[in-house]
């Protein structure tokens, strides 16, 4: 069905899109109208192109063929599409991982002089995990060998599992996985392996794909635990801040940068040159220079150093059209190409920092470690002239913000609720979810999909979840829409907080001596591996395994490659995942039946798919109550 158009619960949006009908700008939302309707085989996930035989459409409703031209048949066909989506995911993640490792390498070998071991405290946490010897080594020689290591996972050829799979999960979910004959062993390969299994002529059996895709997917959390650690070993891991979101964090008087993308590294350093740069602002009559974030950059920067965000995936046309941005700053991943054109038609210099992400129109600066600062000064200088251009007739910032506290990590998690067990902080949490003051642990995971009005199906959810005692985390553009909508507000836990959680939050806010927000911004997607140490806390401190945690995940308007591959390991991790939007299998009941019911058996945990938030909330507490039974009230799990 198709949402009606202008729809958004963002009102700094609403206010940009009247503007923005009135000019006729083409934008995410009016290319979705035009794109309608959607072909349905793509939808089904029944058209295969493959080979260059096809296009092959399968009819599974009667009334054409029923194979492929090599005789592949439904199953086959949609398997074969969900495994190449888990790989793309996968491949994104830990690209992402892979370069920012290299970072750390020259910053090990004293080639990065921008950037330095800020956290030395997780960087020997990680190396423990992965069975790295610390004492008598001094924190750059340490960072040399985690980076050697971490790099190993893209390379091993021993058939080993990934140090980042076996030193982070629990011990019986790590043996579960080894069982199942998932257990991944180098993350380069399995993505080799996903491409020619499905290709042409390989692997034709849904059930090994699907298990393939498991593995894709397990290799991508140790893909992303690596960008995790590496940035907090470089930027420091995340701790309470407290800041603003949305377009309204937009001055008109200041010279204005939005970066956008997944990678910290460039922001980080800009952050630094800023500062030094600010009288060169002012010589051209700025009254500064204001750094503002967008997708998952602006996530990591949210995290570490508290700036504000001005909106997520859906709305990054929107924030050019305020006419106040002097430059955006893109790394890789969720760069929608129609931002290109919209600053062509203004004074906004676009500016790409990876050789991995071109658009056409763009000016590219390309990031070198070793250059960082010079090229961050470039970027600031190249914003600081185009302010002199803007056209001022044509500026509109939508007074809209709100108060939002972040920096979540499970390393502040555990502070705050040490303030609660200073001996044992997260059997506060598990205490709670005993004693039925909370009902679970939800992590709200991903993207905005122009297949669901903007932000309006997550915040459903997410209002579910809080109405209904449920502890939320967040990562990505959920956790933007809950910032936007005032879910991480210091006064949040009396506007949206059920009865339970609300007791909860007021028992840990007067604890810990700060205010304790009803949503818990865990940072960008890659931080979703966050919520995985986080539940591996929880379940080895109850001496079970993680699918017989009251723990789900949620990602009402999944968008990307990257939200298949992360729905599939938090399946594979054994939790209850809502997805709001039709994944391209239903054109074979087998493979949906796998991922809706056979998935539990094996692995705990299943989708829900429900284009209706209110029904799949349902769906997910249902689940969190049943395990909370069985964990606390029904006399305990049986060994
Ligand atoms: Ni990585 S992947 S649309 S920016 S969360 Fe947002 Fe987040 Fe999805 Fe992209
Ligand atoms: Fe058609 Fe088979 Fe080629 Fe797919 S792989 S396009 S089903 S012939």
């Amino acid at each position: 069905m198709t949402p009606p158009q202008n729809k958004t619960a963002d009102k700094a949006v609403e206010c940009i899109m009247n503007e923005v009908s009135a000019k006729e700008v083409s934008t995410a939302w009016t290319r979705y109208q035009e794109m309608q309707p959607q072909c349905g085989f793509g939808d089904l996930g029944l058209c295969c192109r493959t080979c260059l035989m096809g296009p092959c459409q399968i009819h599974v409703y009667g009334g054409g063929p029923t194979k492929g031209i090599c005789g592949a048949t439904a199953y086959t066909i949609v398997a074969r599409k969900i495994v190449r989506m888990a790989a793309g995911g996968c491949a994104a993640h830990s690209d992402h991982g892979r370069h920012i490792t290299h970072v750390l390498k020259d910053v090990a070998e004293g080639k990065a002089p921008a950037y330095q071991v800020k956290d030395p405290a997780k960087l020997r946490w990680v190396a423990d995990h992965v069975d790295i010897a610390t004492d008598g080594k001094d924190d750059l020689q340490l960072a040399g060998e985690v980076a050697d290591a971490m790099l190993e996972e893209f390379a091993r050829q021993d058939g080993a599992p990934l140090r980042w799979t076996t030193g982070f999960l629990p011990e019986k979910r790590v043996r579960k996985f080894n069982r199942l004959g998932v257990l991944p062993t180098n993350i380069n390969t399995h993505i080799a392996e996903a491409l020619h299994r499905t290709h042409v002529g390989v692997d034709a059996d849904p059930v090994p794909l699907i298990f393939l895709a498991i593995k894709v997917a397990i290799a991508d959390l140790a893909g992303e635990h690596i960008s995790t650690d590496v940035s907090d070993i470089l930027f420091g891991t995340p701790r309470y801040n407290r800041t603003v979101t949305n377009m309204g964090a937009l001055d008109s008087k200041m010279v204005n940068i939005a970066v956008h993308g997944h990678n910290p590294v460039l922001p980080e350093v800009m952050l630094d040159v800023m500062e030094e740069l600010k009288d060169e602002a002012k010589a051209v009559g700025a009254e500064g220079i204001n750094l503002v974030g967008i997708c998952c950059t602006g996530n990591e920067i949210l995290m570490r150093r508290g700036i504000p965000i001005a909106g997520n995936f859906s709305s990054q046309e929107h924030i050019l059209l305020t006419g106040v941005i002097d430059a955006m700053v893109f790394d890789m991943q969720c760069i929608m190409p129609g931002i290109a054109p919209i600053a062509q038609g203004q004074h906004t210099e676009l500016i790409s920092t990876s050789d991995v992400a071109r658009i056409v129109s763009d000016t590219h600066i390309e990031f070198h470690p070793e250059t960082a600062t010079e090229d961050g000064k470039k970027i600031v200088r190249m914003a600081i002239a185009a302010f002199q251009n803007r056209d001022k007739d044509t500026i509109l910032i939508p007074d809209v913000t709100e108060d939002t506290i972040a920096g979540f990590s499970v390393e502040q998690i555990m502070d705050i609720l040490s303030s609660l067990n200073p001996d044992n902080p997260i059997r506060a949490l598990n205490d709670a979810i005993r004693s039925g003051e909370l009902k679970g642990v939800v992590l709200l995971a991903g993207c905005n999909n122009q297949k669901q009005p903007h932000d309006i199906t997550h915040l459903k959810f997410v209002q579910e979840m809080a109405m209904n005692d449920v502890l939320c985390v967040a990562t990505g553009c959920i956790a933007i829409a809950a910032a936007k909508e005032g879910y991480m507000a210091a006064d949040s836990g009396e506007r949206f907080a059920g009865p339970g959680l609300k007791a909860f939050l007021d028992r840990l806010s007067a604890a810990a001596g700060m205010p304790i927000p009803v949503v818990w911004h865990m940072g960008s997607c890659v931080d979703n591996s966050r919520a995985a140490d986080l539940a591996t806390l929880m379940a080895n401190d109850l001496d079970v395994d993680i699918h017989n945690l009251p723990f789900g995940a949620g990602a009402p308007e999944a968008m990307a490659e990257k939200a298949v591959v992360i729905g599939s390991w938090c399946v594979a991790l054994g939790w209850p995942t809502y997805v709001g939007v039709q994944p391209f299998i239903y054109g074979s009941p087998l493979v949906t039946e796998v991922a809706v019911n056979t998935a539990r058996d094996v692995y705990g945990g299943f989708f829900i798919f429900d284009s209706d938030p209110v029904v799949g909330a349902k769906r997910v507490l249902e689940e969190l109550e049943y395990r909370r039974w069985r964990l606390f009230s029904s006399g305990g799990l049986r060994p």
